[in-house]
């Protein structure tokens, strides 16, 4: 019998040690203590400052400042309308059966390839409905309506025979002073 009671004495005392371990006041100050160790050590740990994650970057590909097909091209810097060379014309050629509108805008774009400023003339393509095809919208030292030379959102077409408006072109005018 005395021996049934003392296994069951050992027992008893080997779970309320663990409970004490687990649950007692000396369990409380470790934690505490790791809870400050690492509230003090993770702020000097290494990490990305520069607000792109490595992955984000990958998975989104830079946009290419020469493909003339992409709203992203450097001439489109004060751009606003359909890229012509999405419509059947090119950078400088309204498509067939519409004509460059008399009036235009202009934009002052860098071009990242010699890091030079260029004076660009957008000139709407009008007598046909909208090309509906590559809108782009950019608006780099864009200004309000009182600055007419320098707002790309009105139809510039307004001048010409046929007022409707189809795509723009960008065509270069010369460097900026
Ligand atoms: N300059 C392009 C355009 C045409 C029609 C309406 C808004 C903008």
């Amino acid at each position: 019998m005395s021996l049934i009671l003392d296994w069951f004495d050992r027992l008893s005392e080997r779970r309320m040690r663990r409970v004490a371990q687990s649950h007692g006041r000396r369990s409380l100050v470790g934690r505490l203590g790791v809870a400050l160790v690492g509230g003090a050590v993770l702020p000097m740990l290494p990490f990305d400052r520069s607000g792109q994650f490595g992955s984000a970057q990958a998975a989104t590909p830079k946009p290419d400042p020469n493909n003339p097909e992409k709203c992203e091209y450097w001439r489109y810097c004060a751009f606003d309308g359909y890229l012509c060379t999405c419509c059947g014309g090119s950078l400088t050629q309204c498509p067939p059966g519409t004509e460059a509108s008399k009036v235009s805008w202009v934009g002052t774009c860098l071009n990242p390839n010699d890091n030079r400023h260029y004076l660009v003339s957008y000139n709407d393509c009008c007598g046909k409905s909208a090309c509906g095809q590559c809108i782009c919208n950019n608006n780099e030292r864009e200004r309000p309506g009182y600055r007419l030379g320098v707002h790309n959102d009105i139809n510039w077409c307004m001048a010409n025979t046929s007022p409707m408006f189809h795509c723009t072109t960008s065509v270069i005018v010369g460097l900026a002073s």
